[in-house]
């Protein structure tokens, strides 16, 4: 039996369903969910490995137009994702007219030469009548090889997009170790987990406002003991963020403890500081280290050099 691999991304506006999406595709959590728009801010890799195939699926920060640096970085990382990929899945939310935010994706979409699908998600939603003719409505603004009414939430057309994607892909081997279903490291996972919780309990300006570094993050065999900070850039946004008498920084607390202890397979010490930075959005030093990619690749050279002045001793 022939085996195919290759790379996908999903482009869509913010909110359109992508990362719930990849985590329906992987049938694992990979990326972080919430209902507040631009949520994702990083390419993210989900990896699904079948008997047949190997499918490198990238999620996306949704395509917007930037008003700060952070924007303008999360461009990159879709233009970054969209590098070298062999299908392109674009993504609307079925339940909402097509916008000009749509159309934003629909002329980036129109750009990529291989195979594009069409996903209209959230169909749990939308009444079944409706489908036909908003598929052809679809097809008459752009080509597309494939269009799949699917649900990411339910799972509702999952499998046939996977099977779908398949026949696209060339013969080749597969990229990554079988049991491997994302590249994150463990530490951006866990600030992405801590976000998430964030996001769940806060409202309006705050989740766009909000960043998470990791400061420690030490793993014993017993238990992990992670130091976070939760970064917002207004005073008020503090408060918003600890609650009154401290009761949403406890509920997040708890929440993020008890997946970082399913994700980690220990026991989690979770220490977690609230600081306002006015603007960071803005600052090359903050939007940087969100960046953990490139994190990696400015600390390897130095973790070499301290590698090559202890041979010398
Ligand atoms: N009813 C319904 N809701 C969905 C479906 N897919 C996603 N959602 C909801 O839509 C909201 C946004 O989902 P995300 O997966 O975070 O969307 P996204 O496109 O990754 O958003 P950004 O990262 O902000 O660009 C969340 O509240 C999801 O629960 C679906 O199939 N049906
Ligand atoms: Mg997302």
């Amino acid at each position: 039996m022939s085996f195919h691999s290759g790379f996908v991304a999903i482009l869509g506006r913010p909110n359109a369903g992508k990362s719930t999406l990849l985590n329906a595709l992987v049938g694992e959590k990979v990326a972080i969910v919430s209902s507040h728009p631009q949520t994702t801010r990083n390419r993210i890799l989900g990896i699904v490995s079948r008997p047949e195939a190997q499918i490198v699926i990238s999620d996306t920060p949704g395509l917007h137009k930037p008003d700060s640096l952070l924007g303008r970085q999360m461009l990159d990382e879709i233009e970054a994702a969209l590098e070298g990929i062999h299908v392109l899945i674009v993504i609307v939310d079925a339940t909402k007219n097509f916008s000009t935010a749509d159309q934003r994706v629909f002329d980036r979409a129109e750009q990529f030469r291989g195979a594009r699908f069409l996903l209209l998600n959230k169909v749990d939603k939308v009444r079944k009548d409706k489908l036909l003719p908003m598929i052809a409505e679809y097809q008459k603004k752009l080509p597309f090889a494939e269009i799949i009414p699917v649900s990411a939430l339910t799972g509702d057309g999952v499998d046939d997009v996977l099977k779908t994607i398949v026949k696209y892909l060339p013969e080749g081997p597969p990229y990554f170790p079988e049991e491997q279903y994302t590249d994150q490291p463990e530490r951006f996972l866990a600030s992405e987990i801590i976000r998430e919780k964030v996001l769940a309990h806060t409202r309006e300006e705050v989740p766009h406002a909000v960043a998470v570094l990791i400061e420690k993050f030490e793993e014993a065999p017993e238990r992990a003991r992670i130091h976070a900070v939760i970064y917002v850039d207004r005073e008020g946004q503090k408060g918003i963020v600890i609650g009154k008498a401290g009761a949403t920084m406890k509920t997040i607390g708890t929440e993020a403890r008890l997946e970082l202890e399913k994700l980690l397979d220990r026991k989690v010490f979770l220490e977690l500081f609230v600081k306002v930075r006015p603007d960071w959005r803005d600052q090359g030093a903050v939007v940087r280290q969100l960046d953990w990619r490139r994190e990696l690749e400015e600390l390897t050279p130095e973790e070499e050099a301290e590698d090559a002045d202890e041979d010398d001793l």
